[in-house]
């Protein structure tokens, strides 16, 4: 997969060097190319901001820069005719499991990361395939927004993680939470690991996890739980 992303702060996605995605990059499973939005600025300040028209507070950002720097990528040599266009915005469609699943899929994605009250509507309009948000708050800008979606993408390319079932064991991969996990010893300051994980009859501990998982997803995320269909037995760990 290749990846652009377009920013006035590059140094942002220092980070993408590190941990699974630095490994996936190595590895040649996937290629990473910021670029800064100023290089296709065309006066003396490298300006790539103005005043919204009808007034209001903040800058907006000016649609012939990022036209540009968005030309010259997609007229680059890359894996697909065309990349997928994406503009992480807290006014975009909501950022889930099952579309970073649909962005993992893809060849070729290019990230726009705008900054001050955002991008010249017209730009967006010309060129981006999706506008996502990662959540319900707002963020100075798109830089850490594409950060968390690429590390979602990056773990499910194939043979990026190392264990494929830590994927599909996933929080949300079943549609609920995954419930608390134990390592050694045995018993820590007085607290005693659960038996059952101990006892080796794989039946009981999935049937143990399940209920875990159903308890916390009740007492959590109450709106997962009112998307899926519950088996009758679901139903009494939950209503318990
Ligand atoms: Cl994708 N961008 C910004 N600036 N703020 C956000 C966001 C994105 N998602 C939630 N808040």
């Amino acid at each position: 997969m290749r990846v652009d992303v377009v920013t006035i702060f590059p140094a942002y996605l220092e980070p993408l060097r590190l941990s699974l995605l630095g490994k996936a990059r190595d590895r040649g499973m996937l290629e990473i190319n910021g670029h800064d939005l100023r290089d296709w600025a065309t006066d003396r300040h490298r300006t790539v901001d103005d005043t919204p028209y009808g007034g209001g507070p903040g800058m907006v950002m000016r649609p012939d820069p990022w036209d540009a720097a968005l030309r010259a990528i997609a007229d680059s040599d890359g894996p697909a005719p065309r990349p997928r266009v994406i503009v992480p915005t807290p006014t975009g469609r909501p950022f889930t499991q099952a579309y970073a699943a649909e962005l993992a899929a893809a060849p070729w994605l290019v990230f726009c990361c705008g900054r001050y009250e955002g991008i010249d509507a017209r730009v967006i309009d010309a060129w981006a395939d999706d506008e996502i948000s990662i959540g319900d708050y707002v963020l100075s800008g798109g830089e850490v927004a594409t950060l968390v979606m690429l590390e979602a993408i990056a773990r499910l390319l194939p043979g990026a993680v190392g264990n494929a079932e830590s994927i599909t064991d996933d929080s949300f991969a079943h549609g609920l939470l995954e419930g608390p996990v134990y390592t050694r010893p045995p018993d820590w300051a007085g607290r005693r690991v659960p038996e059952v994980l101990l006892s080796g009859d794989h039946g009981a501990i999935a049937r143990w996890r399940r209920d875990e998982a159903l308890r916390r997803t009740a007492r959590r995320r109450p709106d997962l739980l009112a998307a899926m269909d519950l088996d009758r037995r679901d139903e009494t760990v939950v209503a318990a």
